[in-house]
């Protein structure tokens, strides 16, 4: 296991050899029960305000697709919900699965998604990204679901048209001019839990903002998804797929949701 990866033999279950955080107290994704969440009539509704300018490049680093965007000044931040100040967004990326059944990192009732949308951000109150991770107030994530359905979700054109550019591992294209504010469902309803970085080393330091109403994507957008490839050019072919961890203990942790 001399990378890390999501196959048997550097997958999941063996990240805590080189990374001991993988078995923290606070460790995530993890399963929500809606029959155990605590709502909060306290919890504030969440606000982002994205600059589309604030979008670089879009990146295939052989584990996901990441969008980047500039965080060196308060340009597109998240506020509100569970959190103190602004948070910057940092990239964003998503997780998915070989077939329609799995692929998203937490799981609702019992049930996968397709996918999961990550919005990464961070507290600039701690300086840098890298800094903000060793806090447990350092990072933000918004999780949006994808769920597999009739209607394609236009929105998700821009990425899923650069998927051809950017097939193979260590391939980037300019992204410029996008706002994902686009992506967010209707509804603003959250579940919120203190947890983790879902790849090593896994520190614990986000706050998670997981959005109840699922996104729809058509099968075909799937697959484009579907079509990324894990391997570098040069290299034997090998689909990017999967790259999701399972639930891990709640050890006791409250999940809180802003709705009833
Ligand atoms: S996620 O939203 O928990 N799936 C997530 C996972 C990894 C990152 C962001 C969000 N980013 C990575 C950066 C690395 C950094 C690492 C810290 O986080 O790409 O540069 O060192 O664990
Ligand atoms: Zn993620």
């Amino acid at each position: 296991q001399s990378v890390w990866g999501y196959d048997s033999d550097n997958g999941p279950e063996r990240w805590h050899e080189n990374y001991p955080l993988a078995k923290g107290d606070k460790q995530s994704p993890i399963e929500i029960n809606s029959k155990d969440v605590q709502h909060d009539s306290s919890l504030a509704s969440w606000h982002a305000s994205y600059d589309p300018g604030a979008a670089k490049t879009i990146l295939n680093n052989g584990r996901t697709c990441r969008v980047v965007f500039d965080d060196t000044f308060d340009r597109s931040v998240l506020r509100g919900g569970p959190l103190s100040g602004a948070y910057r967004l940092r990239q964003l990326h998503l997780h998915w699965g070989s077939c329609d059944q799995h692929g998203s990192e937490h799981v609702i009732d019992g049930v996968k998604y397709a996918a999961e949308l990550h919005m990464v951000h961070w507290n600039p109150k701690h300086g840098n990204f890298a800094g903000a991770l060793k806090q447990p107030d350092g990072v933000a994530v918004v999780g949006i679901f994808l769920k597999v359905g009739p209607t394609p979700k236009p929105e998700m054109k821009r990425i899923l048209e650069e998927i051809e550019n950017i097939k193979t591992k260590g391939k980037e294209a300019p992204f410029l001019h996008f706002d994902p504010s686009i992506l967010f469902p209707k509804s603003r309803d959250y579940w919120t839990y203190h947890g983790s970085f879902t790849t090593p080393p896994c520190e614990e330091c986000i706050t998670w903002i997981l959005l109840r109403e699922p996104i729809e994507v058509s099968s075909d957008q799937m697959a484009k998804l579907r079509s990324l490839s894990k391997n570098a050019e040069n290299e034997p072919a090998s689909p990017l797929v999967d790259n999701w961890r399972p639930p891990q203990p709640l050890k006791g942790r409250i999940v809180r949701a802003s709705f009833k």
